[in-house]
């Protein structure tokens, strides 16, 4: 124990009885999570959460090739959730609302692609049934059969409840019925009521968000969870946000990955207000926020790295800090790119490929239920695809 210790070379003596705890594969308690966020010893840190993942992981790092989908931006919490750059009034200007065909035609990309997974969010419409989405999922499913579907956050899913005045599992058990196969973690923000107060006044509570996604596992749907973190929360906000979802998580075990979420402050109401337009969160908070989830959700599975918030070099960067699993291909991001996000919006497959590589891990495409679709790759070419920002290198012929 003494020697495993001391090979974590920690700086900060505070992180020494957390550090212990961790190598019994004890549960950490608040007051650990609270010295975790308060430590300055990031290489530390960063090492306690490899070591946390590597016991679990060993050198495997999963991706998906997926397909983001947005079907509206028409939102009824436009003017409340003060966070969000995405949301439009219906009759604002850039407001839309695909049509079916219009989804399907963009799902169109997918065909000769090793897409695997669509995932489809968007805003709170006043006015689409269940029955848009019920039929986009079977029309999905029937042009693209092998293509997995995670759509519609816990805040979709209780809206729609709402429109329907029906109860959250009978929505959950149609989308299910149409061809839906988990729920993304999106819409939890911070569950405090203060912070939500704060930034998303109207969404539903921290509770509310909680009970979807226990219904959804009692209905055998997985999901994934999430924190939006960089704005007004406080440390002992976030612990409290991830002992929640970790309580959930002992008594259904229906996560599969927790994915922190860098807040983007520009363009919203939120990142003037703050004086923060332009200043997203330091990769010294990004790369904490994943070690910290490491170590706290010790019964999370997978912790994810979403590239197109925090870049794809600062997610390279995360696979040593205790994080197995990264965003996809994604094709065309809208929610970020709205925020300020400077990324580009779609990484090729053989780049995700590299870039775990390039980290010492060893890739693995997984599906959306995380079981492994491929692990044997080609070399991929040699020289750097990616600049800084994302962009990527175009190689004169
Ligand atoms: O709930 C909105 C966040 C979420 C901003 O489950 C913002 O695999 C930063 O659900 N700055 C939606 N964040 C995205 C989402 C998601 C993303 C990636 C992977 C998965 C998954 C799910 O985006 C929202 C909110 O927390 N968000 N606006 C912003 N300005």
């Amino acid at each position: 124990m003494v020697e495993a210790l001391d090979a974590l070379q920690l700086r900060d003596p505070a992180l020494r009885p957390v550090a212990r705890k961790v190598l019994d594969d004890a549960r950490l308690d608040a007051a650990d999570g609270l010295a975790l966020y308060a430590t300055a010893d990031l290489l530390g840190l960063g090492r306690l959460a490899d070591f946390a993942n590597a016991a679990r992981n060993g050198d495997r790092v999963l991706f998906s090739a997926n397909q983001h989908i947005n079907p509206t931006n028409v939102c009824v919490l436009r003017n409340t959730c003060t966070f969000c750059s995405f949301a439009r009034m219906p009759k604002e200007e850039g407001a839309y609302t695909r049509s079916l065909e219009e989804v399907f035609h963009e799902a169109e990309q997918a065909r000769g692609m090793p897409t695997r997974e669509f995932h489809i969010v968007g805003g709170l419409h006043p006015k689409l049934r269940l029955s848009y989405y019920t039929d986009m999922l079977r029309g999905l499913k029937e042009r693209h059969p092998h293509v997995h579907i995670k759509a519609l956050t816990a805040v979709e899913i209780a809206h729609l409840a709402r429109v329907e005045r029906s109860t959250e599992r009978e929505v959950l058990v149609a989308l299910r019925d149409a061809g839906l196969t988990s729920l993304p973690g999106g819409g939890a923000e911070v569950f405090s009521t203060a912070v939500r107060a704060t930034i998303a006044e109207r969404k539903l509570t921290g509770e509310a968000w909680l009970r979807v996604h226990r219904t959804a596992h009692e209905l055998g749907i997985p999901t994934n969870c999430t924190m939006l973190y960089g704005h007004v929360e406080t440390a002992a906000d976030r612990i409290a946000h991830l002992t929640m979802l970790r309580t959930l998580q002992d008594e259904t075990h229906g996560f599969l990955t927790y994915i922190p979420l860098a807040y983007h402050p520009d363009h919203n109401e939120l990142g003037e207000e703050l004086g923060r337009i332009g200043t997203a969160t330091t990769g010294f908070e990004d790369l904490k926020n994943i070690a910290v989830g490491r170590l706290f959700l010790d019964n999370v599975p997978h912790i994810k790295t979403h590239w197109p918030m925090v870049t794809p070099f600062l997610s390279q960067i995360a696979l040593g800090f205790g994080c197995d699993d990264v965003e996809g291909t994604v094709v065309y991001e809208r929610v970020y790119h709205e925020a300020g996000a400077p990324t580009q919006m779609h990484m090729p497959y053989p780049e995700l490929v590299r870039l775990i590589r390039g980290a010492g891990k060893r890739p693995v495409e997984r599906d959306s239920l995380y079981r492994t679709v491929r692990e044997e790759f080609d070399e991929p070419p040699p020289e750097p695809l990616l600049r800084r920002g994302g962009l990527p290198v175009v190689h004169a012929a």
